[in-house]
């Protein structure tokens, strides 16, 4: 199965991660039956009014798994997974883990043109939705991929599968079957998307023995044990959310994952004092959203233990303020879907705590800074971030051209992060060289939206870079230089959310130029441009 569409690790490599411990051979499938063999009716996952223990999971994932079988999908079958953060999410991606199965996951926000790229992308055969959520139909959106989609056989629907020839997936839960295939712990688990630097979001391939020792190592730094409370407010199909420790670093120390749909401060800190959390992990903006309630409502959150904010930089006056308002340690996480994951431990002392983003999980991470000819610099110089390990991929999912550029010849991922080394170890992010947003932990490839940009008539040329906001970190701007007459801010916004993208990756504001400053070398200068926009908003 492994080929240039699915590139791995060298035989030699494999060898010495396998000697080592770090891969252990067992599927996320067979974790959960152990677990339930452990903890039997501990609680595994709460959701809403629904407690599921460990055994009621395992029967149900059994069951489900033979439901998607039924259907037809099996070993190697790629299922687009989209869903909110409720309980039957973990469910569905077990019950796919168990036939190995892989399930492809997109965030609840991605719309048709991502859904159908990565669809069409990974030859998916199914498709899991829920049916209509924060006000959207997600039916609609699947009867669009479908059309554009051939392979796709399957609709899957949590709840109501309305009048298409969709598939309740209550109706999948049926008796066990004994001859379901039995997928081995080295083959892929799932594609996981990355943030992206290029046209259309590349495809992560993540094998049980890598993503479980991540997990593994992530669940021991945080300190999780059967007492651990995981509550879920992030997207669950994050990497973040998925095994930092999260939902699978959790399940797997034999804790209870709380699955919640809503982030705001009332929702969360109520689910927090409800439900005794002891851990939970927020990108940045939500982070200083809570810091600002938690002091006007009158919640107990005197279960929390560790907050965690990752997913984009948390500046460090916000983060000298997470201890006190909360109450708990506060541990950054500087992550990637491709693989290395950074933490504070959680007795750092306070300067390492709120100044840095961790450092590599595993004795096993290697990483490098590197100037722009890959050289090695002095510690505490700023530079490229390259790093490779055992829970790193080697190369995305049939991506060959790009995987020369994205990886080293040796095999390290070219992160696209700057970062500079403390003496410690520790790593700080200063910047990034890859052409992305980051607001507030969504990700935006430049290249995606200005190409849209570009299918309008109108558009001459379009370039799309960061400017600087106190409460994302990020926003984006679009800097276009008009064909003829420049239509509207208005028109152009509506024009991209029309071609069906993330609402997130609408330009939060549009600049018209007659021409674009260039750099040395005649290529559009984005530094200059955050220049322009940098003096505009100031
Ligand atoms: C996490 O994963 P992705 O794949 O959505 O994004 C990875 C990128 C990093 O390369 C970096 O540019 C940025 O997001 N990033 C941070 C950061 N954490 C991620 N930049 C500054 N400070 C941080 N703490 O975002 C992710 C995956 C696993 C755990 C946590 C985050």
């Amino acid at each position: 199965m492994m080929s240039v569409d699915i590139p791995t690790w060298p035989e030699e490599w494999a060898r010495q991660y396998r000697e080592a411990g770090c891969w252990q051979g067992e599927t996320f499938g067979d974790m959960l039956r152990r677990l339930a063999d452990e903890h039997g009716d501990h609680v595994a996952v709460v959701s809403g009014s629904i407690r599921m223990g460990y055994a009621e999971l395992n029967r149900r994932v059994d069951q489900l798994a033979a439901g998607f079988h039924q259907l037809g999908i099996t070993h190697g079958d790629r299922v687009v997974v989209q869903l909110p953060n409720i309980g039957t999410y973990v469910e569905v991606i077990f019950a796919l883990f168990r036939l190995g199965a892989w399930p492809v996951f997109a965030l609840p926000l991605h719309r048709r043109t991502e859904i159908t790229h990565i669809t069409k992308f990974a030859d998916a055969v199914a498709y899991i939705i829920a049916d209509i959520e924060g006000g959207f139909d997600y039916r609609e959106l699947a009867a669009q991929v479908q059309d554009e989609v051939p392979t796709l056989a399957h609709v899957i629907v949590v709840g109501d599968p309305g009048s298409r020839d969709y598939h309740s997936i209550h109706d999948l839960y049926i008796e066990p079957k004994a001859d379901l295939p039995k997928p081995v712990a080295s083959e892929v688990a799932f594609l996981q998307l990355s943030g992206g630097s290029t046209g259309l979001p590349k495809l992560i391939p993540r094998t049980h023995d890598d993503y479980m020792y991540s997990l593994r190592i992530s669940a021991d730094i945080c300190g999780l044990s059967k007492e651990s409370k995981y509550l879920v407010v992030l997207p669950a199909a994050h990497n973040f959310t998925m095994s930092s420790p999260g939902i699978l670093g959790t399940l797997y120390a034999g804790g209870a994952v709380v699955m919640s749909r809503d982030s705001s401060p009332d929702a969360a800190l109520a689910l927090i004092e409800q439900e005794r959390i002891t851990i939970t992990a927020v990108v940045p903006p939500l982070a200083l959203i809570w810091l600002d309630a938690a002091p006007t409502r009158s919640y107990d959150l005197s279960s929390l233990q560790v907050f965690q904010v990752g997913g984009a930089k948390f500046n460090s006056e916000a983060a000298r303020r997470v201890e006190p308002v909360l109450g708990c340690i506060l541990q950054q996480v500087f992550g990637m879907a491709e693989g290395l994951v950074n933490y504070t431990r959680l007795d750092d002392p306070e300067e390492i705590k709120v100044n840095t983003q961790g450092r590599p999980m595993s004795p096993f991470d290697e990483v490098l800074v590197v100037n722009d000819e890959d050289e090695a610099i002095e510690i505490g110089e700023e530079g490229h971030l390259l790093t490779r390990g055992p829970y790193t991929i080697r190369g995305y999912y049939r991506a060959e051209a790009h995987n020369a550029k994205a990886f080293t010849t040796d095999g390290f991922y070219r992160t696209g992060d700057i970062v500079r080394l403390t003496t410690d170890g520790y790593i700080v992010v200063e910047g990034r060289d890859k052409d992305q947003i980051n607001r507030g932990g969504d990700k935006i490839a430049a290249a995606e939206i200005e190409n849209l940009l570009l299918g309008h008539p109108s558009v001459h040329d379009a370039a799309l870079v960061s400017m600087s906001d106190s409460y994302l970190g990020e926003r984006t701007c679009a800097f276009i230089i008009p064909h003829g007459e420049a239509p509207s801010v208005q028109e152009l916004k509506s024009y991209i959310r029309q071609q069906g993208i993330a609402a997130y990756k609408i330009p939060d504001r549009i600049e018209f130029m007659d021409v674009f400053p260039l750099t040395k070398v005649g290529k559009v200068s984005k530094k200059l441009l955050r220049e322009i926009i940098e003096c505009k908003i100031k």
